[in-house]
């Protein structure tokens, strides 16, 4: 008798091991709030799937100018110290980041708080930093409707929470068009400050961490696919201990 209860002790172990699987492959689900920067009046999410170093990113925004290639990066020193800023006219510290006192967030500007550029968020072929500027491969439309799967680098996948998305190019002075402002980009000068000023900025950050301290009874990020999953492990491991009290109960 005592050995069958060992038995079953440890099937009921066995059990439990496919949900510890589980929670080890699960992707991490990362977030970022866009807000404007140079009072573009954009907002936006940007949502990240990341499974090893295979992302799914699906970028959903508000206001962007319509009709315009709006480059999108991912910013910041992998691991650094990195934020987004100031960002608009009258935001503590703009005064300082605007060097040349032009009331303008230009993109170098802005480089000392949000970094560099770490990933390009094309929207087809390369993603690297050399892709920051190819316009022909970035979101035209004012809500972006971002929607790719990208092989990351390994110290961007795991420095993640420590980048920034910036989506780039407004009508800075609400002609309608991009590219009439008439005061060359910082970074090309053949193109106006326009096509390539910060349009908005959010900083990623991690949401899967949530969806594991609440555990069974977490239901704040339940339309989430992590959550859905750990919801899912969850499940196994209470399927485990079900088999485990059912079997005692057939030996007593
Ligand atoms: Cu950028």
């Amino acid at each position: 008798m005592r050995r069958m209860l060992t038995t079953i002790a440890v099937s009921g172990a066995v059990l439990a091991l496919p949900a510890t699987a589980a929670f080890a492959q699960t992707p991490h689900t990362y977030s970022a709030n866009l807000t404007q920067a140079n009072d573009s009046g954009a907002s936006g999410t940007v949502m990240i799937e990341l499974d090893g170093t295979t992302a799914d990113i699906s970028i959903d925004g508000n206001n962007f100018f319509d009709g315009f290639p709006h480059a999108i990066h991912f910013h910041g020193e992998p691991g650094g110290d990195n934020v987004c800023g100031p960002l608009n006219p009258g935001d503590a510290g703009f005064d300082e980041a605007d060097e040349d006192g032009d009331g303008i967030l230009s993109v170098v500007e802005g480089v000392p708080s949000y970094g560099g550029v770490a990933l390009s968020l094309t929207t087809e072929g390369d993603t690297s930093p050399d892709s920051a500027l190819a316009v022909d491969r970035f979101p035209t439309s004012g809500t972006l409707d971002y929607r790719r799967t990208i092989e990351l680098p390994q110290e961007v996948a795991d420095n993640l929470s420590t980048l920034h998305v910036v989506v780039h190019a407004t009508d800075l002075n609400g002609s309608g068009e991009i590219g009439d402002q008439g005061t060359p980009s910082s970074l090309d000068p053949e193109l106006d400050i326009e096509a390539t000023a910060p349009a908005a900025c959010g900083q990623i950050t991690a949401m899967a961490a949530g969806g594991v301290a609440t555990g069974a009874g977490g239901t704040a990020t339940a339309d989430n696919g992590a959550s859905a999953a750990l919801a899912g492990a969850a499940g196994l491991g209470v399927l485990g201990a079900v088999a485990l009290r059912r079997r005692n109960g057939e030996l007593s």
